[in-house]
């Protein structure tokens, strides 16, 4: 057994004692009441899932296993002489909840590698597809296509026993964690380089291979890739994509088939999809009014009109933020370290200023602040990734290491299949007439 796997599976055997104990002795404890505009509001905020990876404040923002992003970037190792945290020791801290050393993550990064072969099956899919498929539908099937390889689904047909899920979601996990940087800088290469693809350098961490597959060259893109696949790996466990993984895997569909169901979610322009949308809409409100560079006034009047033609502004608001996103606030702090004046990186900051004060002024936004998705589109640009349908594949990169870590949680700890309970409008009517 490898080393990770041991330490999880040690952490993971206590915390499912003491958390069965805990959840027997308590069964009866009412934790939360459901109101009816929650009912009618997208469940927002109610009490139901345990999600050990990271918790998400209204005010503080994220923080993984109680660490926050500035902490995370002096503690998680690095490479020799860089300045960002390698993902791998984001997914080691996820998983079992210890800082790891640079000896572990440089052992993660070599067990990743080992384990990053794609089937050809799955490029096949691919190749299969129009090139102007894209890239989260071609990011979807190709993670699907992989399926075939699933350690889970092949013991499971051969009567695995229960305890043994974890084991074989940890395999799975591990694999198509490994393989992702593969296949999305596959899709990269096929839709917008004429299928001109570029060897992996085994060298190199995850992140530095993945920005080095996908073509660019620039030691500070690599960089780029290592903060960028850190941020955006996990938002606790209620966001559309963590919670669709985690509603799949828990009817033991294995990790494959869950993850591509994320990935379906991700791709939403209220979700994932918003990093495209953000520049696409900084592109269009340039090329409407004639410049990079323009005034507050023209800003806030491309504002106005967005709105007033009955559209949301991408990038901005939250179902449970209410300051900015720490997310946004680490790629600015990238932007200002890394990018002297580039105009697209200018307006982003200059949408700060303008955009909180038209939205605070509607009455019904509720967060009028800035998400992760508002900053990345103007740095990949920045970096010559102008290729906007893509980045919400390398969201779902990233966000493969929160959510696996927590199915391999989930399977350890034994926890059930989802079922909440709906009810007709009719049923709901007589409900609150009884009550009321
Ligand atoms: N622009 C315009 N109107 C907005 C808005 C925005 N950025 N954010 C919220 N609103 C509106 C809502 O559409 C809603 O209007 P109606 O009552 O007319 O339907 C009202 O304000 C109340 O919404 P809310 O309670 O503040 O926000 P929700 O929890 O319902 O929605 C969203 C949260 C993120 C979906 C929303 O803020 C939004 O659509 N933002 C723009 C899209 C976006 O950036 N999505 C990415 C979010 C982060 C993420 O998941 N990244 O992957």
């Amino acid at each position: 057994m490898d080393k990770l796997k041991q330490k999880f599976h040690e952490k993971s055997s206590a915390l499912r004692t003491e958390m069965r104990a805990f959840s027997k002795a308590n069964a009866n404890l009412v934790v939360d009441q459901v109101k009816l505009s929650q009912v009618f509001g997208g469940m927002r905020g109610v009490k139901s899932m345990i999600w050990e990876t990271s918790q998400l404040d209204a005010i503080e923002g994220i923080r993984f296993r109680g660490y926050s992003i500035p902490e995370l970037k002096k503690l998680l190792p690095r490479v020799e002489g860089g300045k960002e945290p390698l993902p791998e020791g984001l997914f080691w801290l996820m998983l079992v909840d210890e800082i790891p050393t640079q000896e572990d993550v440089n052992w993660l990064s070599d067990e990743w590698e080992r384990r990053s072969k794609v089937p050809q099956s799955a490029y096949d899919v691919l190749d299969a597809l129009p090139a102007d498929t894209h890239p989260m539908t071609q990011f979807v099937l190709a993670i699907t296509a992989m399926q075939t390889d699933s350690v889970f689904s092949q013991r499971y047909a051969e009567g695995m026993n229960k305890s043994d899920y974890w084991d074989a979601t940890y395999e799975d996990a591990m694999n198509l964690i490994a393989r992702l940087p593969h296949v999305a800088a596959y899709i990269y290469r096929r839709t917008y380089h004429g299928g001109d693809h570029i060897a992996a350098n085994e060298n190199l961490d995850w992140a530095g291979n993945f920005a080095h597959m996908l073509g660019n060259t620039e030691a500070d893109f690599k960089s780029l890739m290592r903060l960028y696949l850190t941020i955006h790996a996990d938002h606790e466990g209620g966001n559309a994509s963590a919670h669709t993984v985690h509603l799949v895997n828990s009817t033991l569909s294995d990790v494959y088939l869950s993850f591509a169901g994320g990935m379906a979610s991700l791709a939403g322009p209220l979700h994932g999809l918003a990093n495209q949308e953000v520049i696409k809409w900084i592109f269009g409100m340039t090329e409407s009014l004639g410049t990079t560079k323009p005034t507050d006034e023209q800003v806030a009047g491309y504002v106005q009109q967005t709105l007033d033609n009955g559209r949301v502004i991408p990038g901005y608001g939250h179902a449970v933020l209410r300051q900015p996103d720490p997310r946004f606030t680490a790629q600015k702090v990238f932007a200002e370290d890394y990018i002297k004046n580039d105009d697209y990186v200018n307006i982003v900051w200059q949408l700060f200023r303008v955009v909180p004060d038209i939205l605070g002024a509607l009455g019904k936004v509720k967060n009028p602040w800035p998400n992760v998705d508002a900053h990345s589109g103007a740095i990949l640009v920045h970096y010559g990734m102008k290729e906007y349908s893509f980045y919400t594949v390398l969201f779902g990169v990233s966000r493969a290491l929160g959510v696996l870590a927590n199915s391999c949680w989930s399977r350890a700890l034994g926890f059930p299949l989802e079922r909440p309970k709906s009810h007709t409008f009719e049923k709901m009517q007589q409900i609150v007439k009884e009550l009321s």
